[in-house]
């Protein structure tokens, strides 16, 4: 029994030591240099941890490596002996995916102690920590990584550089923002999120730039989307851009299709960002796509749809039913509420081979667009709305309204026909009494006599 006892406390304190000393050696690991120069020998560290290294050469190039056990937003941070005096960068670092394809990076100033990576969305899996040395070699400056995880927060998930590995992202409401956090490393990424439109409405996109690490981006919008022409297909219908000195940029509104789905795509300069989309449901707006005639969005035969011209590039179509002999008043509009500012918009109707139909006209912030179709056979026409030579994203109203019979090409017959004589009379009866009746009923008799002896 003794000696049991005395073999498990042996034990006991065996496994006591190797787990302290393995404790010791993850948190406080040195790098092999002879060996990590390449992904295959990289130094491991595990998050929370620290590993110490030292760029020995010019060509001195070292991989650390740390295992990503649930997905987040990883943030790599790297710590030396700052120096006051120094300038340019000490360290240029990488943080690459288990394909080496790089996620985030990064360079460290001489003069600063500590600097951490832009935050990046990591799913589960195995990471490098890639460094090289920055503008200045010092040879003797020790550098310690670490790396911390936050798996309670919303981000992009590597590789999500094509539409099929989109990043899907919830919409947000007004009242709950729902922020994505992305990166643009040094190399080239494209970084795609998605999201689905169930209900008509329309959308905001915004993207914040990182306070420490802000970038120049470029984001446009696709979507998947069904024309008249039997095709389904993709379509680009806007871009925006964010500098570096901005903050938080707005894109202008959006109007989007219930049922269908959306994608954004950022590229850019080095740099971490966080995106979200405001959608409010609506069933008054335009639904992009609709830059061409097979796309056109139907115009409702009352009221107006609320629109805007995206972009310079952006052309909106909406179809409109011309009934026989029917006269159609198309109006455009800036909105009054949100157009402040100059503005143009160029208004045109063609037929479905594009042909103008009528005069083209531009609307301004202070003078509205309208155009009357008269004389035109019945059929399907569209309403054209683009940009004048001044761009304004801000709203723009359209419509269409039946204006009754059209008189313009009728015979005197039809013309009788389309005169509503029970109004006409009724009108006439409550005259009498009050005007000189015979008077007006000689006109009216003269009026004919001439009328019918002008049609020989
Ligand atoms: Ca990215
Ligand atoms: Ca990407
Ligand atoms: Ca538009
Ligand atoms: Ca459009």
């Amino acid at each position: 029994m003794k000696k049991v006892k005395s073999f498990l406390a042996v034990l006991m304190a065996l496994i006591m030591s190797m787990s302290f000393a393995s404790v010791a050696f993850a948190a406080d690991a040195t790098e092999t240099d002879a060996a990590n120069g390449v992904a295959s020998g990289a130094d491991v560290f595990a998050v929370g941890d620290t590993v110490t290294g030292k760029i020995n050469s010019a060509e001195d190039t070292d991989y650390f490596s740390f295992t990503v056990e649930k997905s987040g937003l990883v943030t790599v941070t790297v710590e030396h002996a700052a120096n006051a005096e120094a300038v340019g960068t000490y360290f240029t670092v990488e943080v690459l995916d288990e394909a080496e394809k790089a996620v985030a990076s990064f360079a460290v100033a001489a003069n600063a102690a500590s600097v951490s990576s832009p935050a990046f969305g990591a799913a589960a899996g195995k990471y490098f920590v890639k460094v090289t040395k920055g503008s200045v070699c010092d040879t003797t400056v020790e550098y310690k990584i670490s790396a911390a995880i936050d798996t309670d927060v919303l981000c992009e998930y590597e590789t999500n550089d094509t539409r099929e590995k989109a990043t899907e992202i919830e919409l947000s409401s007004i009242y709950a923002l729902k922020k994505y956090s992305g990166t643009v490393p040094a190399a080239e990424d494209v970084d795609y999120y998605k999201f689905n439109i169930a209900k008509p409405g329309y959308i905001y996109i915004f993207v914040e730039n990182d306070a420490a690490f802000g970038g120049n981006f470029a984001l446009e919008l696709e979507t998947y989307s069904e024309g008249s022409n039997g095709l389904t297909e993709w379509k680009k219908f806007g871009k925006f851009e964010v500098a570096k000195a901005d903050t938080t940029v707005k894109s202008p509104c959006i109007g989007v299709a219930g049922n269908s789905e959306y994608y954004i795509s950022v590229t850019g300069t080095e740099g971490g960002y966080k995106l979200y989309v405001v959608y409010v449901e609506d069933a008054t707006s335009e639904a992009e796509y609709n830059d061409t005639i097979a796309y056109a969005n139907v115009l409702p035969k009352t009221g107006f749809l609320y629109s805007t011209i995206f972009d310079k590039n952006d052309v909106d179509y909406y179809a409109i039913e011309v009934a026989a002999k029917t006269k159609y008043t198309v109006k455009v509009a800036a909105e009054p509420k949100t157009v402040t500012t100059d503005g143009k918009w160029k208004v045109s109707v063609v037929n479905g081979k594009g042909e103008s139909v009528a005069s083209t006209a531009t609307a301004t912030k202070d003078k509205a667009v309208e155009i009357e179709l008269t004389g035109l056979e019945a059929g399907k026409y569209y309403v054209k709305v683009e940009s004048g030579d001044v761009l304004n994203t801000n709203f723009y109203t359209v419509e269409c309204a039946d204006n009754g019979a059209d008189t313009s090409n009728m015979t005197f017959k039809e013309l009788l026909q389309s005169i509503k004589w029970k109004t006409l009379l009724d009108n006439f009866a409550g005259w009498i009494g009050q005007v000189n009746f015979q008077k007006i009923v000689k006109d009216i008799v003269a009026s004919i006599v001439a009328l019918i002896s002008s049609m020989g």
